[in-house]
């Protein structure tokens, strides 16, 4: 890391960015690519990569002695952070990590070097926006980028078929940052992001190596949920509890039988036997007709979001949720006969 010895101007700038996040690492491209063009405060560039966790979020160290900037994360009153962009609903801690954010708005001291919008999609697109409309910054360049990101963070794939076969490289690239195990990964790709095209950044070798196995998995993965998935009355349903997995792409489901309305899934993992309940994205059916899957895993101890819930037992219940979801293809069926 290049240092000067004099004043704020020439130091190194550290970017603390949502690790494990396609958006996250984007949002850090392009604001190095931002600030460095349009500020021009900052010899180099650092990264530091963040994860939601229980308790406090930041670590005093992990801040640097020149700027920080935090992106697509949770805002912090340290004084140390000097730039702060996000997007998530959720985005303030406590209370008073918003109070100290809105005193910055209101005194004017802040409010060209904190952006807080959760009308965008992604973290990416507002950094871009507001360097466009308020710095002057040429956002030509990163269109793909902004793009993608804006794909990928909203999950508005254009089709089963897109987010099951990944064929575009931002669909890979996701895969490999989202598996990443350290800050390297991070550290090695942000500074690409904005320099080249996205293909061009999947096919550098120490990314080929790390997307070889995850695809082999992927593909796995997909012909085990072929073999056991079937649909009836609306209802996708599958179990693969006799073939522990860490995890497979939520989306298989609807690319075997697109005309399915839901998804009922059994699966297995070193620490949990899962429900998985999802909807079909791609539905023509309008959102009043659809059930809150939500309410409907709460009932059985788990929880979610309207169109896609899960619940939880202990690895040696299956007997528990093999009933749970017994019941829950039952009401899914009844409503879609019902109409
Ligand atoms: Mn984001």
């Amino acid at each position: 890391m290049r240092r000067s010895l004099t004043g704020a101007y020439g130091l190194d700038l550290r970017v603390l960015y949502h690790d494990k996040c396609f958006d996250g690492a984007c949002s850090a491209s392009v604001f190095t690519r931002f600030h460095r063009e349009c500020v021009g405060t900052a010899s180099s560039y650092s990264y530091q990569g963040l994860v939601h966790r229980a308790g406090a979020l930041f670590d005093e160290g992990d801040f640097g002695n020149g700027e920080n900037a935090i992106v697509d994360f949770k805002y912090s009153p340290s004084e140390k952070v000097t730039w702060w962009f996000d997007h998530h609903l959720s985005a303030f801690l406590t209370p008073e990590d918003q109070a100290d954010y809105e005193r910055g708005q209101a005194d004017g001291s802040e409010t060209m070097r904190k952006f807080y919008d959760p009308k965008y999609v992604s973290c990416t697109s507002l950094i871009a926006h507001v360097g466009a409309t308020k710095f002057g910054f040429d956002v030509k360049p990163l269109a793909e980028l902004i793009k993608w990101a804006d794909i990928v963070d909203g999950a508005k794939y254009e089709s089963a078929k897109a987010a099951v076969e990944m064929a575009a490289p931002a669909m890979k690239l996701t895969a490999v940052i989202e598996s990443a195990q350290d800050g390297e990964l991070g550290r090695r790709l942000i500074p690409l992001l904005t320099e080249m095209p996205l293909e061009q950044v999947l096919d550098q070798p120490f990314v080929q190596n790390l997307l070889g196995p995850l695809m082999e998995r992927h593909w796995k993965g997909l012909e085990l949920i072929r073999s056991r998935a079937t649909v009836e009355r609306g209802v996708i349903t599958f179990d693969i509890t006799d073939q522990p997995t860490e995890g497979y792409n939520k989306f298989i489901p609807y690319y075997l039988f697109p005309g399915g309305t839901y998804n009922v899934g059994l699966s297995k993992s070193s620490f949990r036997t899962k429900v998985a309940v999802g909807t079909n994205p791609w539905t023509p059916l309008p959102a009043e007709k659809l059930a809150n899957l939500a309410v409907i895993c709460e009932r059985y101890g788990g929880g979610g979001h309207a169109r896609v819930g899960a619940i939880s037992f202990p690895p040696d219940r299956e007997d528990q949720a093999r009933s749970a979801a017994k019941e829950i293809i039952a009401e899914l069926r009844a409503r879609e006969t019902a109409g």
